[in-house]
């Protein structure tokens, strides 16, 4: 951490796509914070950590120069980053977050010549990640020309500056309004926690692992289930056998009760009515499904 500081700092986009989400996870990660006047850092009430607001393409930079010591950010922006300047020291994704899911990918004018990858070979892609693209390009030794676009990269083939565009695409939706169609997927991205590649005192270090422990915890917990039930001890095997994409599930024995057991199972899938009334014909009673907020592993 910076040596004049004894607060950690975690970089979050300002405002954008990632932004409200990067906040609900640190939330329920169990930050509390009050917003600086100029909006520029929410302070950490209630453990010592602030939130630096600001553009996701300065997230990268800050981690580098050590002026915050964890970011969210979407792999895309990280690896561009790392790709650009191979030299440089480079974050590290701790983990990935499960939102702002996309991926970037190369795509081709609807009814165009360009029909595979094969075909790029002699053209002029135009992209705001050239460092990704050329990486990729290198990769499979086709030699293509970049052209380098801040924004409204999917109306370069139309203007007549690229024959191709290499760009984010969730739904595909701005695609096919330009007339465009993806030719192959150049990465998988979605939202990271990445940590600062400054070496941390032992001090900082073990805030960040407690805090990356905390965020784990609220993250794994999205989409996660306690399933509660009790059973007959002789249909425990076709109970575990049925229970979706579990853990290894606790059983617990019950007091006077030899020939029963109380089975708790943590389980990532949805368990639907179905399930339950499989589980009950089984011999399962006293069913119950519970969200679970936090985990701690
Ligand atoms: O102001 P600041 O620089 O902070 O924000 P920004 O405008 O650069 O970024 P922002 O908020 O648009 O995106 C932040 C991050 O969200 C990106 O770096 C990705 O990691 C992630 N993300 C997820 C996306 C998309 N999905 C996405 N669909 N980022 C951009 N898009 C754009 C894409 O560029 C294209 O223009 O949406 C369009 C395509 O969307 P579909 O749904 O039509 O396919
Ligand atoms: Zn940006």
């Amino acid at each position: 951490m910076n040596e004049n500081r004894d607060r950690l700092r975690i970089a979050v986009q300002k405002s954008g796509r990632l932004s409200e989400q990067s906040l609900a996870l640190l939330r329920r990660a169990g930050l509390a914070f009050r917003a600086s006047r100029d909006r520029l850092f929410l302070y950490g009430e209630n453990m010592p950590v602030d939130v630096l607001l600001v553009r996701d393409d300065d997230i990268p930079g800050l981690l580098i120069e050590g002026s915050c010591e964890l970011g969210i950010v979407g792999r895309n922006v990280l690896d561009e980053q790392r790709l650009a300047v191979p030299d440089q020291p480079a974050p590290t994704e701790l983990q990935a977050l499960g939102f702002g899911g996309c991926r970037l990918a190369i795509a081709v004018p609807d009814n165009g010549p360009l029909g595979s990858i094969d075909d790029l070979a002699g053209t002029r892609i135009a992209t705001s990640y050239p460092a990704h693209l050329a990486d990729w390009l290198r990769a499979r030794n086709i030699k293509a020309e970049i052209v380098v676009l801040n924004g409204s990269v999917e109306i370069a083939p139309r203007l007549g500056k690229a024959h191709a565009i290499c760009d984010l695409v969730s739904s595909g939706a701005t695609l096919a309004a330009n007339q465009l169609h993806e030719l192959v997927t150049v990465m998988k991205s979605e939202a990271v926690l990445a940590l600062s590649p400054r070496t941390q005192n032992a001090t900082t270090a073990a805030q960040i692992e407690r805090l990356c422990a905390r965020i784990a915890g609220a993250q794994s917990g999205d989409g996660v289930r306690l399933l509660m039930l009790q059973a007959p001890r002789s249909a425990l095997p076709a109970i575990t056998r049925l229970l979706p994409a579990c853990n290894t599930p606790s059983v617990l024995s019950l007091d006077n009760q030899p020939d029963a057991v109380a089975i708790q199972a943590l389980c990532s899938d949805a368990l639907d009515w179905h399930h339950l009334e499989e589980l009950k014909r089984l011999g399962a009673s006293g069913l119950m499904v519970l969200n679970v907020e936090r985990m701690l592993v």
